[in-house]
C-alpha cells in the first residue's frame, strides 16, 4: 500500500498516435504533500500529464514512480485509491448522491458523507433534491447541473484518503460566487496530499510549491508564482496578460 505520495517522471515522452509526441521529456518531482500547478497555453499538454499519472495511457519513454515503485508495478486498483480527482469532465454514476460521495470508501459513515459535502458546498444542494442525499442519479448524473456534478467530483475527494489528488480545472463550471466560497473547502482537500492543480484562473496556482510552464508538450519554465513572474517570461505574459 502506498502512502507518501511522491511522484516523479523522468524523461517523459508520449503521444496519443504514433508519430505525434504530445509531451516531451518532462521532469517533474513532487515530493510528498507538495502542491505542483500546470499552466499554459490549450493543447499545451497539461491534462496529458494526468493522464499518464493515473495510468490511463502507456508511455512512450522515460518512467513515472510513486513513492519510488514504477507504476507499471502498481495494480490498478491500487493507483486508482491512492489517486482523487476532479476532472472537467465528471463522473458520476447511476447511483445515490450518498453512494457517488462515498465511492471507493465503503467504509465511510453518513456524517462522513455530510462533512465531505460541506466541504465541497455541496450540501445544501443535496438538501434541496427530492430524496436529499437518497436522490438517484440518472447515468452520469443528467439531472444536475455541470456545475452541482463537479461539486459532488470534489466532494467524492475530500472523502477519499488517497494521498495523491489531481485538480484539472476542478471548479470551471461553478460560479464565481460558489468558487470563492469554496477555496477553503479546496485548500482543506489539499492538504497533505501530494496535488497536480490545472487552471486557466491563475489565482489559484499562485500559492503551489512549484509553478510548470508547458507549451507545445514542453517545460519552458517552472518555478514559485514569484520566481516565474521575476523572470518575466511566458508565466508573466498570461500572468499580466
Ligand atoms: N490529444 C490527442 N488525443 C487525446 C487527447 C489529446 O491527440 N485523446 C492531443 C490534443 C493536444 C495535445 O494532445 O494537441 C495535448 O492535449 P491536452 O488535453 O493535454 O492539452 P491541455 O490539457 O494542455 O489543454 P486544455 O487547456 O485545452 O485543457
Ligand atoms: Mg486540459
Amino acid at each position: 500500500r502506498l502512502i507518501k505520495g511522491e511522484v516523479v517522471l523522468k524523461n517523459v515522452t508520449f503521444g496519443y498516435v504514433p508519430g505525434k509526441v504530445v509531451l516531451k521529456n518532462i521532469n517533474v518531482t513532487a515530493k510528498p504533500g507538495q502542491k505542483i500547478a500546470f499552466v499554459g497555453s490549450t493543447g499545451a499538454g497539461k491534462t496529458t500529464i494526468t493522464n499518464l499519472i493515473n495510468r490511463f495511457y502507456e508511455i512512450d519513454e522515460g518512467e513515472i514512480l510513486i513513492d519510488g515503485i514504477n507504476i507499471k508495478n502498481i495494480k490498478k486498483d491500487s493507483l486508482r485509491s491512492n489517486i482523487a480527482m476532479v476532472l472537467q469532465d465528471t463522473h458520476l454514476f447511476s447511483g445515490t448522491v450518498r453512494e457517488n460521495i462515498r465511492y471507493g470508501r465503503l467504509d465511510a459513515t453518513d456524517e462522513e458523507v455530510i462533512e465531505a459535502a460541506k466541504i465541497a458546498c455541496a450540501h445544501s444542494f443535496i438538501e434541496r433534491l427530492p430524496q436529499g442525499y437518497d436522490t438517484v442519479l440518472e447515468g452520469d448524473g443528467a439531472n444536475l447541473s455541470q456545475g452541482e456534478r463537479q461539486l459532488l467530483n470534489i466532494a467524492r475527494a475530500a472523502i477519499s484518503k488517497a494521498p495523491i489528488l489531481i485538480l484539472d480545472e476542478a471548479t470551471s463550471s461553478v460560479d464565481t460566487r460558489t468558487e470563492k466560497y469554496i477555496e477553503r473547502g479546496m485548500d482543506q482537500l489539499m492538504k497533505n496530499r501530494t496535488t497536480f492543480v490545472i487552471a486557466h484562473r491563475l489565482s489559484t496556482v499562485r500559492n503551489a510549491d512549484l509553478i510548470i510552464v508547458l507549451e507545445h508538450g514542453e517545460i519552458i519554465e517552472q518555478g514559485t508564482h514569484e520566481e516565474l513572474l521575476a523572470l518575466g517570461g511566458r508565466y508573466y505574459q498570461l500572468y499580466t496578460g
